[in-house]
């Protein structure tokens, strides 16, 4: 902190040293009777040395980055789509580096030049309409084809995959990753951020998961933590209860809300559909390592529950936004397995991941899921382990014993389905 305040104060001082020396020159220079744009020859060859000098040096230090750090700095692409996106990244790398040396060349070349010489009247030259056609054609030309190019390529990477592309849902909260495989049929179940609830983190909907959140809604849970609508009533209806204003008027918003919530739910379960529940049952829940198949094509749905994060696969060369309220989409085909890549790499500990790319708040820099490509072999072991939604929530899916006698016996039948 005083090191700080210190360096700020010797910045400072400096910059006033600077002022005023510059003041002195400028007073001295008007006792000498010196014009300020009168600047002997020696200084404008120097000013014009340094350009040059300037330009060298510029160009020494990209051609030593690209040599130290690689063309790039990507490495090797891990995914099928990843190839093509690296040819365009290429292509514009390309593209860059010949505007950039061609136009530096000439801003600094020319200011070494043409330096001012005594006796020689800069040469007029207002207009020339063909020099405007090509600075303004070759640019033009130039942008639209990198942008269909690219265009083509997104396009590819988020429109809807082909039939035997496997589906997965990835689900992006304040700080990690879920996936949410589509299990046996392929097809992900439908979800309802109204039933989020801790046993349905994603929210999915089936028969069970809407009645379960009913009964939380109504009931609460056994810890207390959530309080159930019902108790809500009971409460704000005593007349006898000692409540301070403050929190009486928490509850009555928060009883507010839950209702509005809780008539929500009752329609959502009078319109459900019995036949939708099978897409979600077989789905399966997936944390902290992401496993794919190797040389299989993925469709990544995407999820958010709080803020807008980015769903970064640096390996893989994809990137998109997890959205609230929305789902994106994007796909893409690994085609070198973990084994392969860390042979490849010399690197026994080397990892995909998978990242978040928006700073989406405090422990955003630890938002991560690895990601393991798998040989079939591993993958069928890894997917053995796996149970499905379903029985994961009947497990799972306790009512809170001591809310029990609160609960009609209909609905708990429904519940506990067992
Ligand atoms: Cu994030």
């Amino acid at each position: 902190m005083v090191y700080k305040l210190i360096t700020l104060v010797v910045v400072a001082l400096a910059a006033l040293a600077v002022a005023q020396l510059i003041k002195v020159y400028e007073i001295s220079s008007k006792l000498n009777n010196k014009k300020q744009e009168n600047i002997p020859d020696k200084d404008n060859r120097l000013n014009g040395f340094l350009m040059m000098l300037f330009m060298i040096f510029y160009f020494a230090s990209f051609i030593y980055l690209v040599y130290e750090y690689g063309w790039t700095g990507r490495g090797e692409a891990a995914s099928t789509q990843g190839v093509e996106t690296d040819w365009l990244l290429n292509l514009n790398l390309i593209i860059i580096s010949v505007v950039f040396f061609l136009t530096n060349t000439l801003l600094f070349v020319f200011t070494y030049r043409y330096i001012r010489k005594p006796g020689v009247k800069a040469y007029y030259y207002p207009h020339n309409n063909k020099l405007e056609l090509i600075w303004t054609m070759v640019p033009a030309l130039t942008l639209a084809v990198i942008i269909i190019l690219g265009l083509k390529t997104w396009n590819e990477i988020t429109t809807v995959a082909e039939k035997k592309a496997i589906r997965i849902e990835l689900f992006s909260k304040q700080f990690d990753w879920t996936a949410r495989y589509s299990g046996e049929n392929n097809e992900l179940g439908f979800f309802d951020y109204k039933l989020t609830i801790p046993q349905n983190e994603l929210a999915l909907m089936t028969t069970e998961t809407i009645d379960t959140a009913i009964l939380y809604m109504e009931h609460g849970n056994a810890d207390g933590t959530i309080l159930g609508i019902k108790l809500m009533e009971k409460q704000l209806n005593d007349r006898t209860l000692m409540m301070l204003p403050e929190d009486r008027e928490k509850m009555e918003k928060d009883f507010d809300r839950k209702s509005r919530l809780l008539r929500l739910l009752y329609q959502m379960k009078y319109r459900h559909d019995k036949k939708k529940d099978s897409k979600a049952y077989d789905d399966f829940i997936q944390k902290d390592t992401l496993h794919l198949l190797v040389n299989q094509e993925y469709e990544f749905n995407f999820r958010s529950k709080d803020v807008i994060h980015s769903a970064y696969f640096p390996h893989f060369r994809t990137q998109i936004n997890t959205v609230p309220g929305m789902t994106t989409r994007m796909k893409f085909t690994p085609n070198i397995s973990t084994k392969d890549m860390r042979k490849k790499m010399n690197n026994k500990d080397f990892n995909y991941v998978l990242l978040c790319n928006k700073i989406c708040g405090g422990a955003h820099y630890k938002m991560k899921m690895i990601v393991k490509v798998d040989t079939k072999k591993e993958y069928s072991a890894w997917l053995k382990s796996k149970e499905s939604f379903k029985d994961q929530f009947m497990k799972k899916n306790i009512v809170p014993t001591d809310t029990l006698q609160n609960i009609p016996a209909d609905t708990l039948k429904l519940v506990m389905n067992q």
